[in-house]
């Protein structure tokens, strides 16, 4: 019978969801194991990367399944967000419409990949059901003091009069209109993840082991705690001071300027009247207007002096200040005691504007302060009575003084700042609150969420379409009834995504965002896995919602997620079109028969017609550019891709799939021509989880051609093992040839299971039964129980990566139900035994003879079977032994001499 994987896949797909065989619950009697892979954006459809990452969870659900664990494997929809919007702006469909046709199309591609989802736990964002619970929360984090309400800065394009996301500022320019963007400030709603920064810092103790060391460095250094001082410098001439934070109390005696954020109050305040005045208001509004992102990329420091000075309090040095654009608005208090001699930061400033350098900490050996800062610590010096005090004591003595002084204290300092959560658009949460002119800011009752999304709106992309629609605005105040007005913000999606995975314990509670009984059966998730990419935010958010939820007794776990596995991109080799005629040392201008012939010193090139006399005319004809992927062209030209695959190999790059490079591989394509099996296998196969590896076609058809021969063994050998019954009695004293395959066989099982249980190995599991079907292949004796028992198992430990296959030939030999309800195969101990083993035999650091032994035999037995050896002999005889070195089981050395 012929391998005809669409047929086999699209049966088996069929029998799994009409008796719904990936369903779970709840059952005390059994360990639980929750394994969750982080759920897509709707898109429109699923790309490698989605693949890889759930084949990987697929896996581990039906490999736990089959040991025994009760386990929850759910999937769903990060519904809300920014594309839907864009693309109803741009194309006029409805948000909604868009989502659900995306997330309809992805379903089924999901399923038609074989993944075992509790589909009835299905989770989508966007429906009332579940954003519902995301205004109950946020109201809860109202009344905790939680969620909060001040002003923030928003990119706002002046044209459209619109706030604009991040991803609407292409170079500091409205993606719509291309009208320079500008900071303007609105009030919008916080939440106060700021509480929790020292319990989020110091629970990634619990995780560390679990997570991965990148991971916990990012979320350290986000949250970034900084330990040292807060120092109010009065400002010479005036009542007024500024303040200060540094983690450097002990270069106090270095300060030679200081240094305030344009943003900072005082720069402007400071220069009025001076003659800086002008200057000083030209390079505050300079840097106020621009983007956060134009910012960021400058790297020049550069500032103005306000004219002004401040007073050193502890040695009443008279310094100067600076506006600097290095000084962040939002970090400390936004002014700076700047110290050139131990700040690199500083240092450069200092050089640039002139300012003297005095060095207070002594460096380990001769350093140039003029060239470069000192920003270790050491040794104090020129800092009066704390001269010869180290560091780390000077801080501490130096604060000390300064809190006696009343001008300073010790202070920490969090990089962590609230999250702004309100979105001015449409497709998100709304925020449940309502602006009342008597009563202020008022919660909408729990008794009245949700507050429903309205469908009818107009997408105009000048400003927030909800604003416009009078029935949401116009509502009445819940507390006097007189006429109000609704929050038309909405959340930020990654609220939806902080609590996904509890409701999913949970998906149709009406009453409540979850049940207790529920999480505390299903929660913690035992395995997490998705990209790197959410390795701060997402985890973060979602660290903190627990810890939120878990005080006010919804949950029970300090942290959601025990183990993080985050996986390893898919990329692929691409090379320009450009690099490609480079290489092949042809012009644009060159003929197309140039082309081919030159590609067919590289092989056979395959048939093409030449309409276009050059290659030039060629590209523009078919709206490619030089920058285009080669693939492009040779899909036009219908030249083989071994050719391309052979540029690749030798001058293209590995990068991330996307469509922007042209160098995506699309999973239907790949399903279409070769099974979604193989696309499993070969996905699983190439490298392990957390690897990256480079996509290939030679890897993919590996992969099937194995599928294949697994297909045809089993065919071939149906007749003989159907019917037949096996027990482990029967294996006893097994001929030598069967022992063999049985040891293999039961070698291979112990492999698997150890590799799947080792860091999830799952490309060694599967290299280690492509060896088993190679034993099988070369077999010649004819035990049918033996046979049986092989294919049997084969099958089995095949079936959490290639299910279709395994479900199919499960049943062809005669067997009833699905693989993932059996027991998952384990090593017959018995089988493990070797009973003889070969090993090699050194004389004088040389191997001269290989000798049977048995598997257990001690030091005295190896070397008698060794001298009897005939090699041996005439390698020793007539010499004098002396030495011999004997390792059980492995090696047997001889030293000899004359
Ligand atoms: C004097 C000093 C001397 C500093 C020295 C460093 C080295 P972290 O560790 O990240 O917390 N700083 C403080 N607020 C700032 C702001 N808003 N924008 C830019 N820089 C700011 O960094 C704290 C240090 O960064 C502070 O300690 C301050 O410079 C600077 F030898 O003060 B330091
Ligand atoms: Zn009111």
């Amino acid at each position: 019978m012929d391998y005809d994987f669409r047929k086999i896949e699209e049966k088996i797909l069929e029998q799994w969801e009409q008796l719904d065989i990936f369903k779970s619950c709840e059952d005390k009697e059994r360990d639980k194991f929750y394994v969750l892979e982080m759920f897509p954006y709707p898109s429109g459809r699923i790309h490698m990367g989605h693949v890889r990452n759930y084949a990987i969870g697929d896996v581990v659900n039906r490999y736990l399944r089959m040991k025994g664990k009760n386990t929850l494997h759910p999937m769903g929809w990060d519904a809300f967000g920014m594309p839907a919007e864009n693309a109803a702006i741009k194309s006029g469909i409805h948000p909604a419409k868009w989502t659900y046709e995306n997330i309809d199309y992805m379903k089924k591609q999901l399923k038609r990949l074989g993944f075992s989802y509790d589909w009835d736990r299905e989770i989508t964002t966007c429906s009332p059901e579940y954003y519902r619970w995301n205004q109950w929360i946020f109201l809860k984090m109202l009344e905790k003091g939680i969620a909060y309400r001040k002003s923030a800065v928003v990119n706002w394009c002046p044209h459209d009069m619109t706030v604009l996301a991040n991803e609407q500022v292409i170079e500091g320019r409205c993606w719509r209109c291309d009208t320079p963007v500008v900071q303007k400030e609105i009030p919008s709603w916080f939440l106060r993840i700021t509480d929790y920064a020292e319990i989020l810092l110091d629970d990634l103790e619990e995780l560390k082991g679990n997570w991965p060391e990148a991971v916990l460095t990012m979320q350290k250094n986000w949250i970034g705690k900084s330990v040292g001082a807060t120092v109010r410098f009065p400002v010479e001439n005036s009542t007024t001071t500024i303040e200060i934070f540094t983690t450097r109390p002990d270069t106090l005696f270095g300060v030679t300027f200081m240094a305030l954020a344009p943003e900072h109050p005082l720069s402007v305040e400071l220069a009025k009247g001076t003659e800086q005045e002008t200057e000083i208001e030209e390079f505050v509004r300079k840097y106020l207007t621009m983007s956060t992102r134009e910012r960021n990329i400058i790297e020049e420091k550069e500032g103005v002096f306000t004219g002004r000075y401040a007073v050193n309090p502890l040695t009443g040095e008279k310094i100067p200040i600076y506006v600097a654009n290095y000084i962040l608005w939002g970090y400390g208090t936004g002014a700076i005691m700047a110290v050139p001699a131990h700040d690199e930061r500083d240092h450069e400033f200092a050089k640039k504007y002139n300012i003297p350098i005095k060095p207070v900490v002594q460096p380990p050996e001769e350093w140039n302060f003029e060239e470069k800062a000192y920003e270790g610590e050491g040794v104090l010096i020129n800092s009066d009575g704390f001269d010869g005090m180290h560091s780390s004591e000077a801080k501490e003595k130096i604060t000390q003084l300064l809190e006696e002084k009343g001008i300073g204290e010790k202070t920490i300092n969090f990089r962590l700042r609230d999250w702004n959560i309100s979105r001015q658009r449409y497709w998100g949460t709304p925020i449940p609150v309502v602006y009342c002119d008597s009563c202020g800011i008022v919660p909408v009752p729990e008794e009245q969420l949700p507050v429903i999304l309205p469908e009818n709106v107009q997408f105009t992309g000048m400003g927030n379409p909800l604003e416009k629609n009078e029935s949401f605005v116009k509502t009445v105040c819940p507390k006097c009834g007189k006429s109000a007005k609704r929050e038309t913000d909405t959340m930020d999606t990654f609220i939806d995504s902080s609590w996904y995975f509890l409701r999913y314990c949970d998906p149709h509670n009406e009453k409540e965002p979850f049940s207790r009984e529920k999480t505390d059966y299903w929660m913690p998730v035992d395995l997490y896995i998705g990209g790197i990419e959410h390795a701060v935010l997402h985890l973060l958010y979602s660290r903190f919602f627990t810890k939120f939820l878990r005080e006010i007794g919804l949950v029970n776990v300090k942290e959601p997620f025990v183990k993080l596995l985050t996986q390893g991109m898919v990329l692929k080799k691409w090379i320009k079109i450009e690099k490609l005629l480079e290489i092949l040392h042809i012009s644009s201008d060159d003929s197309i028969k140039t082309l081919i012939e030159k590609l067919s010193s590289y092989g056979d090139v395959g048939s093409i017609e030449i309409e276009y006399t050059t290659i030039k005319e060629f590209l523009e004809k078919n709206h490619l550019t030089l920058n285009d992927n080669a693939k492009l062209l040779f899909d036009k030209l219908s030249i083989p891709h071994s050719i391309l695959k052979e540029f690749e190999e030798k001058y293209g790059k590995s990068d991330k799939m996307s469509k922007s490079k042209h160098n995506t591989v699309d999973p239907d394509e790949m399903i279409k021509k070769y099974g979604a099996d193989t696309v499993r296998l070969y996905i699983l196969f190439a490298a392990p989880p957390h690897s990256s590896f480079d996509w290939t076609d030679s890897g993919i058809e590996g992969a099937h051609r194995f599928l294949r021969r697994v297909w045809n063994f089993v065919n071939e050998k149906l007749e003989e093992i159907k019917g037949v019954k096996y027990s482990k009695e029967d294996f006893k004293n097994l001929p030598e040839e069967d022992q063999k395959l049985r040891r293999k066989l039961h070698q291979v099982i112990k492999k698997v299971n150890d590799d799947i249980n080792r860091e999830y190995q799952f490309n060694t599991a599967i290299a280690a039964i492509m060896e088993l079907v190679n034993e099988l292949y070369s077999y010649r004796g004819n035990n049918k129980k033996l046979l049986k028992e092989a294919v049997e198992n084969l099958i089995l430990l095949l079936s959490p990566f290639t299910p279709f296959m395994a479900d199919y030939l499960w049943r062809l030999i005669g067997n009833k139900g699905f693989t993932i309800q059996q027991r998952f195969p384990e090593p017959d101990k018995d089988a493990l035994v070797e009973k003889e083993k070969e090993i090699p035999v050194q004389i004088n650091g040389k191997v001269r003879a290989k000798i049977k032994v048995p598997a257990d035999a001690d030091e005295e037995m190896v070397k008698t079977i060794a001298f009897e050896n005939e090699t041996v002999k005439k390698w020793t005889e007539g010499k004098e032994i002396v030495k011999v070195i004997f390792i059980k089981g492995k090696i047997l050395n001889i030293v000899v001499r004359g």
